[in-house]
């Protein structure tokens, strides 16, 4: 048994990452019970493995309330994050859900919304494009001489579309204080990564770019910490953008409709012994940071707020029908510049 705790953290500290780690495992197992009841509207996207990585970097960075903290933008594998910028559980269940009372009043699904106060953007799907927004997000940041750092999640897939490439460029050019996160869980649907890009390490890329890189074992919730702290005070020192890559796997298949059939078993249970959770507990107790009971009970009660936020928005209406589209289309029968004056659809002309 030691005392002595990691990384400048504290007991609190680390008892905070290890429930941050639980309620982002729990809020999708329960998610999993409510799509088998019918109840979620849409794809349900774990990030089982993989939760260290977002825990790990989110806690790395100055997150407040009031719209003067650190920005991100996860990817549906990074709620974790979400959940440590201040993203609400029951916000959580009812954009799952699509409930009226959802952040996007039910047009939207799982983590496609933003909170400026809180410090965060949902993703545009199509792929990489993160990267260029929040490139312009951080550009604004030191062009108002703020001293906040931007983080954007993206998938080893992810990184390489064209936009991955332009958003990256540019914000290295510009040395936007911003951390790209590379989520490098072997798999972009059911391509292997070997398929996407000819290097062994996202790192290698960063050269190219003239940006610095870390890569880190995703599953060791004090290594993410670690790096991404570094990489902010890079950030914020004026070094510029910056790249972390987060070595780890993706147990589950790409969605719930997934089987994965296309992954060798073998492979998936060596994964499972890297538990993030599990290795993290480990770790706590052989160190003596933290009692098992305390564990147990912060477990306990992650799952036990997982159900009573999903009860709640269970609870909560979907958007009534005839509304249904509002704000999601515009009045076609009022010219807009884009349409020239001429209705869009050719039955109102
Ligand atoms: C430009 C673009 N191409 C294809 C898609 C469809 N698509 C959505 S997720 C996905 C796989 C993404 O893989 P990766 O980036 O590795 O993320 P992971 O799912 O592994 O977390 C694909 C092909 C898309 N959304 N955008
Ligand atoms: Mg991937």
């Amino acid at each position: 048994m030691s005392d002595s705790f990691p990384a400048g953290l504290d007991g609190e500290r680390l008892k905070g990452l290890y429930r941050a780690l639980c309620i982002t495992r729990a809020a999708e197992e329960r998610l999993e019970i409510l799509q088998k009841q019918g109840h979620v509207t849409g794809g349900l996207y774990r990030s089982l493995g993989q939760e260290a990585g977002s825990v790990g970097a989110a806690f790395a960075l100055r997150r407040e309330s009031d719209g003067t903290g650190d920005f991100l933008a996860p990817t549906v594998r990074a709620a974790g994050a979400m959940f440590l910028f201040g993203a609400t559980l029951v916000d959580f269940f009812r954009q799952y859900m699509a409930r009226e009372t959802s952040p996007t009043r039910g047009r939207e699904a799982n983590v496609h919304w933003v909170d400026y106060q809180k410090g965060f953007v949902g993703p545009v799907s199509p792929l990489g494009t993160m990267v260029e927004i929040m490139a312009g997000v951080t550009l604004s940041f030191s062009l108002r001489g703020e001293d906040r750092v931007g983080m954007v999640f993206y998938g080893d897939g992810a990184s390489s579309t064209g936009a991955w490439h332009e958003g990256l460029n540019f914000a290295a050019v510009q040395r936007c204080p911003l951390i790209l996160m590379v989520e490098a869980n072997q798999y972009a649907f059911s391509s292997p990564t070997a398929k996407n890009t000819r290097v062994q390490s996202f790192t290698e890329k960063a050269p190219g770019y003239g940006i610095g890189a870390e890569s880190v074992d995703g599953t060791d919730v004090i290594a993410v910490y670690e790096a991404v702290s570094r990489a902010a005070e890079r950030a914020r020192g004026g070094l510029g953008t910056q790249l972390i890559e987060l070595k780890y796997f993706r147990r589950l298949g790409h969605a719930q409709h997934d089987s994965q059939e296309y992954v060798d078993p073998a492979l998936i249970a060596e994964w499972e012994k890297k538990d993030p959770i599990a290795c993290f507990h480990r770790r706590m107790v052989d160190n003596g940071w933290a009692t098992e009971q305390e564990l147990e009970t912060l477990w306990h009660e992650s799952e036990e707020d997982c159900r009573v936020a999903a009860e709640q928005a269970i609870a909560e209406p979907v958007p009534h029908g005839p509304d249904a589209v509002d704000d999601v289309y515009t009045d076609v029968t009022t010219p807009h510049p884009w349409t020239r004056g001429v209705s869009p659809d050719p039955r109102l002309a």
